[in-house]
């Protein structure tokens, strides 16, 4: 049982009650599971006890990581969403995970943060929440940090038309398994998927033009994978709400 659970998110947009998509995993886990939560909208990941967006306190206790958050509420409420899939469709899962959370997420990262179009959303949203001079430099240092990060892990090297040919890649791989299926692995979603919807959900929704976002724009199986998941999870949010 859970006495009391905040979950600290960034803000909301995009129609998503969420941008952040490891947040979105798992609000997507506890709407899914039908635990109350209180959300708490905090835009600084270094507050949180990993230096990471999302955490959670569960009973005045911070967990920083949505597997650590979602492993520790599975145990404490008996609900597991993959409890009856096959060996072979928790291996096929796992792989989508870890693909779109280790890989696909740096191309995310990088229209979000290094991209001229995303740069400009990080620019106007950043400095419309704080001071105008502070937010200018907050937003800089901002995006430097996420391209120094992509620089350490080796993509923000790759010339811009190349990162957008291996995230086009990956959602074509994507948009393949999910001709003629619901989810990716079973008849109804698994951790998986809220990790998939996770990670493409703010591009499908997101209204600038970069190159992988707007591949997955064009992308029926894509589009409507991730309106299915909204749907299901979050069906007041159907609405764009961003400039
Ligand atoms: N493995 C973590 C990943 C969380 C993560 O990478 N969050 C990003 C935002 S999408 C973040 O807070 N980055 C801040 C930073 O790296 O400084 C999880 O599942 O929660």
């Amino acid at each position: 049982m859970v006495e009391t659970l905040k979950i600290y998110t960034f803000s909301p947009d995009w129609g998503l009650p969420a941008t952040g998509p490891f947040a979105l995993k798992l609000l997507t886990w506890l709407k899914l599971a039908g635990l109350p939560y209180e959300q708490v909208y905090q835009d600084n990941p270094a507050k949180g006890p990993t230096g990471k967006s999302p955490w959670a306190e569960i009973d005045g206790k911070p967990v920083g990581d949505s597997a650590r958050i979602i492993d520790a509420l599975s145990r404490r409420c008996g609900f597991d969403l993959d409890s009856e899939l096959s060996p072979e469709q928790k291996a096929d899962g796992r792989a989508w995970l870890r693909a779109f959370e280790e890989g696909f997420h740096q191309i995310l990262e990088w229209e979000l943060f290094v991209h001229p179009a995303g740069r400009a959303y990080m620019d106007a949203t950043i400095t419309q929440a704080t001071p105008p001079l502070i937010g200018r430099v907050i937003a800089n240092r901002v995006c430097k940090h996420f391209a120094n990060q992509l620089n350490a892990r080796g993509i923000g090297r790759f010339a811009p038309e190349e990162i957008a040919a291996i995230g086009r890649a990956d959602l074509d791989a994507l948009a393949t398994r999910l001709q003629g299926r619901s989810y990716l692995v079973a008849d109804w979603p698994s951790l998986a998927d809220l990790a998939v919807f996770g990670q493409l959900a703010p591009m499908v929704r997101w209204p600038m033009a970069t190159p992988v976002a707007d591949h997955a724009k064009s992308l029926p199986e894509i589009v409507s994978y991730v309106e299915r998941i909204v749907g299901l999870c979050f069906p007041r949010q159907t609405a764009q709400t961003s400039t």
